[in-house]
């Protein structure tokens, strides 16, 4: 393949190669060396299309084609550049790539726009390597300050101002991005929805809410085979037993109510050695913000219980929360009438994953735009959309940019 690509194909194909896993996964988390080396090869991209490009001081990479008028409204375009743990190729990489071949092609086709058409490659969103997600659209948004990263570690206990210097970012006087007349994400679905219903794109009206929680339990660590049961403080009984209360309570809700145990620590991780600590991390997710409230309570309140029942320590912290958000009703209205316009099939549904776009409703009008995933499957190698179905993003995704900056 050429040093660039040309075609979205080629394009996804490019950028999956930063960071690709052994298993055909790619894991691409902030700072690391794959995540500069991605950023650096699309910064080179872009401007071997013409674009301005810029980092702001946390790693956001932007790509601007200016209007006719600098101090014209930015209609800015773009997703996250970074993965989850042995990914797949389209989460997030897609949104930013379509970005610059939609932009790129405007150019060509009419020229200078009314307003600046901007793409931004965001540092992260997923919350892959340090307990903070969306750190990208946080500081451009205003929902997070430095202050917010001071002291965070990955599982490694590497700092994150270390790493992000180290990345080549210091963070300094960092300033809220302002005038921008709209924000817009294309994204996969990652879920089943759209091929299921055959449909060819997805308008989203509402992103769910979600609340990350680290959970720690700890008891008395002690030998295997000289502790009797009845003598035991042993936190991994204790986790266990929370789990299943999160899982049986997770079912007495409706189905948008979703939580999930991703990651389960114990220590000292020995066969021959009762547990001295378990952590534990909880993922809950609905679209009505009391709902989700109700259930954090209930399961909380049912931690401690079982904490005391058991002679154990908990301790529950919440180390990411976003608000569930309706979409902007006037662009979504404007990308049902390109489906109709161009007799391309859509649905209008909810987004059971978070997105950048949900933080930038706070400062702009945002929209993000779905294409099917196959088998709903994402967050793993297999994730996959076909070619076809890309492509109908980006006409989609073009023909919005024209109609809002021409
Ligand atoms: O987890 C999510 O919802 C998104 O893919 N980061
Ligand atoms: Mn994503
Ligand atoms: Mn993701």
């Amino acid at each position: 393949m050429a040093q660039f690509p040309n075609t979205l194909k080629q394009a996804i194909e490019w950028l999956s190669t930063f960071g690709k896993d052994s298993d055909g996964g790619v894991t691409r988390t902030l700072y690391s060396k794959t995540w500069r080396e991605a950023q650096d090869a699309l910064k080179k991209w872009m401007e071997g299309r013409g674009f301005h490009t810029y980092y702001d001081s946390i790693g956001n990479l932007f790509g601007r084609l200016p209007s006719d008028d600098a101090e014209a409204p930015t209609i800015l375009v773009g997703s996250h550049v970074d993965t989850v743990k042995s990914g797949g190729k389209y989460d997030g990489a897609y949104g930013v790539i379509a970005g610059v071949l939609a932009i790129n092609h405007l150019y060509e086709k009419f020229g200078k726009p009314k307003m600046n058409l901007e793409v931004v490659s965001l540092c992260e969103e997923e919350g892959s390597r340090f307990p903070i997600a969306c750190w990208g659209s946080g500081m451009m948004t205003g929902v997070y300050s430095l202050n917010d990263v001071v002291g965070l570690m990955d599982s490694e206990g590497v700092n994150f101002l270390d790493a992000m210097k180290e990345s080549g970012f210091h963070c300094q006087n960092y300033s809220l991005r302002n005038n921008l007349h709209a924000f817009i994400e294309l994204h996969i679905e990652q879920g089943p929805s759209l091929e299921k219903l055959d449909k060819e794109i997805g308008i989203v009206q509402t992103i769910v809410g979600q609340k990350r929680f680290r959970i720690t339990v700890k008891g008395e660590t002690n030998h295997a085979g000289t502790t009797l049961m009845k003598w035991r403080k042993d936190p991994l009984h204790g986790a266990v037993k929370m789990i299943l209360s999160l899982y049986e309570a997770s079912m007495q809700y409706d189905d948008n109510l979703v939580a999930t145990v991703g990651q389960l620590f114990v220590a000292p991780n020995v066969p021959n050695v009762i547990p001295g600590q378990v952590d534990f991390t909880i993922d809950a997710r609905h679209p009505v913000e009391s709902t989700l409230i109700h259930f954090y309570e209930r399961f909380s309140r049912e931690f401690f219980l079982l904490g005391k029942e058991l002679g154990l320590e908990v301790e529950l912290s919440k180390w990411h929360e976003v608000l569930p958000v309706q979409m902007d009703s006037k662009l979504n209205d404007k990308v049902l009438n390109i489906c109709c316009e161009k007799g391309i099939s859509y649905h209008v549904m909810n987004s059971g994953a978070g997105h950048d776009a949900q933080l930038f409703t706070r400062i702009c009008p945002a929209a993000i735009i779905f294409v099917p995933s196959r088998a709903g499957i994402s967050h793993s190698p297999f994730e996959y959309t076909s070619h076809q179905d890309l492509e109908t993003g980006l006409k989609v995704l073009t023909q919005l940019l024209y109609e809002l900056a021409y």
